[in-house]
């Protein structure tokens, strides 16, 4: 099994993306439940992965991921994904 871990739930957009990547990357990964609905991404245990209280952290042996423009997923891919707030919109 390997050393990455994601936390969160596989039902997070947040996190399905960055589960998407792993996969396609063919990252071997373990998936740690986080219970939202029981406030465990608020819990001072989650809160030292990552500070922000949000899914997903992603952790890689020393290594932790979290942020404002998803990290994880701009860090597997080995480029840089623009918040979502500077897209363009359709309407
Ligand atoms: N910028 C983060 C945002 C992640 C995010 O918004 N996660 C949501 C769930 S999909 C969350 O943790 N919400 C709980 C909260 O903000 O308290 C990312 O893209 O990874």
């Amino acid at each position: 099994m390997g050393s990455v871990k994601v936390y969160g739930p596989p039902m997070s957009t947040a996190v399905s993306r960055v589960l998407a990547c792993l996969l396609e990357k063919e990252v071997d990964f373990q998936l740690v439940s986080v219970d939202m609905s029981k406030g465990q991404h608020k819990s001072p245990d989650f809160l030292k992965l990552q500070p922000f209280g949000q899914v997903p952290a992603f952790q890689d042996e020393s290594i932790t991921l979290f942020g404002k423009a998803n990290p994880p997923t701009s860090s597997l891919l080995g480029t840089s994904i623009p918040p979502l707030d500077s897209l363009p919109i359709v309407r």
